[in-house]
């Protein structure tokens, strides 16, 4: 049940997967809370590609997906899971979790997988693993969860058609940020010029995933970026979100992640943080880091989890509350590299 870290997958992995996969009647595909492009990818991906196989499936998500969302391949398609009490999960026979293996980021099916012997398998990149599964395909070095799926589909056999492509690559590219992030590796490039083969057009790609936002996410970053705080000789940068701000700029949870972004534009600033105040003494974190601080132990230490340069986390204290937790947090472990 446990995959050593940073373990290439062979392919007796993936023929394994396989097996066990097509063993099955009806399975669940599923991700992590709030799926970005890569977790989208998967599911879409994986369901395009069964279908072509002639194998039905259940793509899954836990709540109705955003406008940016929807404008990702295919998400009509997907089903959401009310509860866990949805009548689907009587039906399913077996579940691919994908992009995530941590049970904080599948909070409404978590308790059904920890009840349920469900036979499961897992396909991450990601280093946070405390999900059990039957069956763990993990590698912390893959650009993207879709780099894997594609790698799954070659091992296969499976047919990838031109919407099956697009899936995978939306995945490769907002994972990788479009081919800019440090975790691009030359399997991602490689497997880019491969998908592009299968039909990926990337300029309609491009203007999809990055020129759809609302206005009212414009406003949001306004909004936020007005709230920045810098610390540390501007080492640290701090987006503070006020609920009354984000109430102000009619934005949802789903719909702020990128923000985070923006202050790494600033030579000396390593690590960037957004904590966005979403009422009932919730704060949501963002983090992004240049490399120096390690972001992943960063949102561990609030149950959250992701990358070494970006991960995230729900923090149980209001907003002033949070931001000192969050700061004594990169401190501490700024001194302990020192050490
Ligand atoms: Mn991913």
């Amino acid at each position: 049940m446990q995959a050593s870290d940073n373990k290439i997958q062979c392919a007796e992995d993936y023929s394994a997967a396989t097996q066990m996969l097509m063993s099955w009647e009806l399975p669940l595909l599923i991700a992590h809370t709030n799926p970005d492009g890569d977790a989208l990818g998967c599911i879409v991906g994986l369901q395009t590609m069964l279908k072509s196989a002639g194998r039905k499936s259940v793509a899954a998500v836990y709540a109705n997906p955003s406008q940016h969302q929807r404008s990702l391949t295919g998400v009509s398609d997907i089903h959401v899971l009310s509860s866990k009490s949805d009548p689907l999960l009587e039906k399913v026979d077996g579940v691919v979790v994908m992009d995530t293996c941590a049970i904080a980021q599948l909070t409404p099916v978590a308790d059904w997988l920890k009840a349920e012997r469900v036979p499961r398998i897992v396909l991450d990149h990601h280093s946070t693993r405390d999900l059990p599964a039957d069956l763990h395909l993990v590698d912390t070095s893959a650009s993207s969860a879709t780099l894997m799926l594609y790698r799954w589909a070659r091992s296969a056999g499976w047919e990838i058609s031109k919407a099956a492509a697009r899936s995978i690559f939306e995945g490769l590219a907002t994972d990788t940020g479009w081919f800019r992030f440090s975790n691009t590796s030359a399997e991602a490039l490689r497997t880019a010029a491969d998908l592009m083969e299968l039909g990926v057009d990337l300029d309609e790609t491009n203007q999809r995933i990055y020129n759809q936002d609302p206005a009212s996410l414009l406003r949001f970053s306004a909004q936020a970026l007005s709230g920045l705080e810098l610390h540390d000789d501007d080492s640290i940068a701090l987006l503070c979100v006020t609920e009354q701000m984000t109430r102000d700029a009619k934005v949802t949870p789903d719909d702020t992640g990128h923000v985070v972004n923006y202050p790494l534009s600033v030579a000396t600033v390593g690590v960037s943080g957004l904590l966005v105040d979403w009422g009932n003494g919730v704060t949501k974190c963002s983090f992004r880091s240049k490399g120096g601080v390690d972001v992943a132990k960063l949102a561990a230490s609030f149950g959250g989890g992701g990358h070494v340069r970006a991960a995230g986390a729900r923090i149980e204290a209001p907003l002033d509350d949070a931001k000192s937790q969050v700061l004594a947090c990169i401190r501490k472990q700024r001194e302990g590299n020192e050490n």
